[in-house]
């Protein structure tokens, strides 16, 4: 059994920079090796679960406007959540439709070790739950990022496919050290990805899904760009963790999205670590 870190170094700079002095939030103290831990549901206070209710509600009321189909469909196939969701009970659901399953996380993993569970088609998902005054933005993923933001679309199979791809795709990136341009990929389609729709621009990102103001701002503000998906420019744009993106890019369908990311990565990576990285916002172009 490999010796567990008090607080596991979260490889990427960016959260820990925007973690600042607090460090991480969970208790990383009594995880498995792969880094998970159980839910106790019955640890949770009503008002966390009244909390839980009041985050739910307001994304929900927002999905018809502003979140693709494929995401309204799966959180129709989660059902209502009055309550901070069971992780076994949505796992049971999940394994009849993608064959994925939900585990419980102390919060931010490793990349090595958030890689393999999704390459195993296990979705980590943080066991705690924002405070009240984090009602509107919090830096670190908690229980209703999670539940609300990535698992809807586990449901859908081609983006489930993508999920435990990008799982296989970290693995290798990590021994190409190219984490940091993988990195961008999920930043831009899983976290704050845009998708075309008959009906016109919708989110289809965890980070917008779970923020009240930025699902609205994603696709009603003049102020970001948005662009279509190209994997190189991905690859090479730079992203901030703690503002509303300045930059978004779109894809057609999550079919196109996981053909135009199937291919092997490691040219690319050799010929993208000679450019200089791209800044997202319009003022630099
Ligand atoms: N850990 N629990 C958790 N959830 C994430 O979304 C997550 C993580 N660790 C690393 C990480 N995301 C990012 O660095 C990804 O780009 C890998
Ligand atoms: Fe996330």
């Amino acid at each position: 059994m490999t010796d567990m870190p008090e607080n596991p170094v979260v490889t990427n700079d960016k959260w820990l920079a925007a973690l600042d002095k607090e460090g991480l939030r969970g208790d990383y103290k009594h995880m498995r090796p792969d880094y998970t831990v159980d839910q106790d549901w019955s640890a949770y206070s009503a008002e966390e679960h009244a909390l839980y209710k009041r985050l739910y509600e307001r994304q929900l009321k927002l999905l018809p406007k502003y979140a693709c189909t494929e995401v309204i469909e799966g959180v129709t196939q989660l059902g209502a959540s009055n309550t901070i969701p069971r992780l076994e009970e949505i796992s049971n659901k999940l394994r009849k439709a993608t064959g994925w399953e939900l585990v419980g996380v102390p919060g931010l993993v490793p990349d090595l070790a958030f890689f393999k569970l999704l390459a195993s088609k296990r979705f980590p998902v943080t066991i705690w739950l924002r405070k009240p005054e984090e009602f509107d933005y919090i830096v670190e993923p908690d229980v209703f990022h999670d539940c609300f933001g990535h698992v809807p679309l586990l449901f859908n199979p081609f983006f489930a496919d993508y999920m435990q791809a990008y799982g296989q795709g970290g693995l290798k990136a990590k021994g190409l050290n190219a984490l940091p341009m993988l990195s961008r990929l999920y930043w831009y389609t899983v976290e704050f990805g845009l998708i075309k729709t008959d009906q016109g621009l919708r989110a289809y990102g965890a980070g917008i899904m779970s923020s009240g103001g930025e699902l609205v701002h994603c696709i009603d503000s003049p102020a970001p760009s948005r662009e279509p998906f190209d994997l190189e420019t991905v690859l090479s744009t730079d992203f901030h963790i703690d503002t509303y993106q300045e930059k978004y890019f779109v894809i057609d369908s999550f079919e196109d999205l996981m053909e135009k990311t199937a291919q092997d990565f490691t040219a690319i990576y050799a010929r993208l670590r000679q450019m200089p990285i791209r800044q997202p916002s319009k003022k630099y172009g």
